[in-house]
């Protein structure tokens, strides 16, 4: 069986970008495959996060990752924290991958902006503790956004390092699954800047627990260009605006964008903007009832946390004190 690993920060309420581009794959896969999925609070920390705010997230999106069908006893789901495993391996890891290979990191440029000398340590060091998230289960496969594709290039180097450095074959080489098209959902507001859940303007994005109300304004507001949809998809190329709502449609239709504008070419945006605002309530609603429906009982949520970090523990901390006998820390 393939081993997938995955991980989404507790930095927010998941948006449709989250969703569509990585947790609706991470639902699918559990046939088939053995997942373990994480919140990964270690990395949300690396842009300050009011602790109370933190807690609530962690626990709230756990529930979402529930809600939309993560089965958390046939496969493994924790919070990163309650594992010693991950900051143990990325230390290792931060003393493999070299300070030019981080420079080249465009989610650091991207998050530091031009405050650079005023970002985190841990900012910088982010990809070495999410190649250490994959690694320390020996995962080969990770369902992600295409944002973070550069980091799962990096989590190769560092691994082949490793294994050159110490003369070993030990950590596996990982793909990315990036699937569908909404790969990459952009902001409401502007159809260059992907969606975040962090972004400061709540229009740039539907968060998944937006009311119908709520969802259908954002997308009546959605920033879009005086022209109808094409008929055809290369007609999208220079239209970023257009182009996103139609993947939008397309991902939560399973078709594609030719597959939408066989049926919406020709459309102004009002009638488009309706069909699709009706298409998001009937797809996220269950999903915010369901979120809502176990974050009325908290202990429940935490205690299912409790179990997914004891399993995935079990397999983190073998192979991490493997890594750590192949640098050659002394054990008794
Ligand atoms: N806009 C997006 N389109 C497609 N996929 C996306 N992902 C994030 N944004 C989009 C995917 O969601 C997964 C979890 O992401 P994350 O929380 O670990 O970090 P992120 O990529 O930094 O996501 P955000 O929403 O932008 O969070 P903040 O604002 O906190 O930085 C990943 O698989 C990612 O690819």
């Amino acid at each position: 069986m393939t081993r997938i690993f995955s991980g989404i920060q507790p930095s927010g309420i998941p948006t449709l970008g989250n969703y569509l581009g990585a947790l609706r794959n991470w639902a699918k896969l559990q046939d088939g495959n053995e997942c373990i999925y994480c919140v990964v609070d270690l990395h949300a920390i690396t842009q300050f996060q009011d602790p109370a705010t933190l807690t609530q997230q962690s626990r709230e999106m756990a529930a979402t990752l529930l809600a939309i069908g993560i089965d958390p006893v046939r496969h493994t789901l924790f919070l990163q924290s309650q594992v010693r495993a991950h900051a143990q391996l990325a230390w290792i890891f931060n003393c493999v991958a070299r300070l030019g290979w981080l420079n080249r990191m465009t989610q650091f440029k991207d998050k530091a902006g031009k405050d650079r000398e005023n970002a985190s340590v841990g900012l910088y060091a982010y990809p070495n503790l999410m190649a250490a998230d994959i690694h320390a289960y020996h995962a080969t496969h990770v369902p992600v956004g295409d944002d973070q594709r550069q980091h799962l290039e990096l989590a190769n180097d560092i691994a082949q390092k490793f294994n050159h450095d110490f003369g070993v074959e030990f950590f596996p080489t990982i793909q990315p699954l990036i699937m569908g098209p909404a790969a990459r959902v952009m902001s409401l507001r502007d159809g260059t800047k992907k969606m975040s859940k962090s972004d400061p303007s709540d229009q740039s994005r539907i968060n998944l627990n937006d009311d119908a109300d709520t969802i259908a304004l954002k997308v009546r507001r959605a920033k879009t260009d005086p022209e109808p949809l094409p008929s055809e998809a290369a007609g999208l190329a220079e239209r970023p605006e257009a182009r996103n709502l139609v993947g939008i449609y397309a991902a939560l239709t399973d078709t594609d964008h030719q597959g939408v504008l066989s049926e919406h070419g020709g459309q102004g945006f009002g009638p488009f903007k309706q069909a699709l605002a009706d298409l998001l309530v009937e797809k996220l609603a269950p999903i915010a009832d369901e979120t809502r429906r176990l974050l009325a009982d908290p202990a429940g949520v935490d205690a299912i946390l409790r179990d997914g970090a004891a399993r995935a523990a079990a397999v983190a901390d073998p192979i991490v004190a493997e890594a750590e006998r192949l640098v050659g820390f002394l054990r008794a």
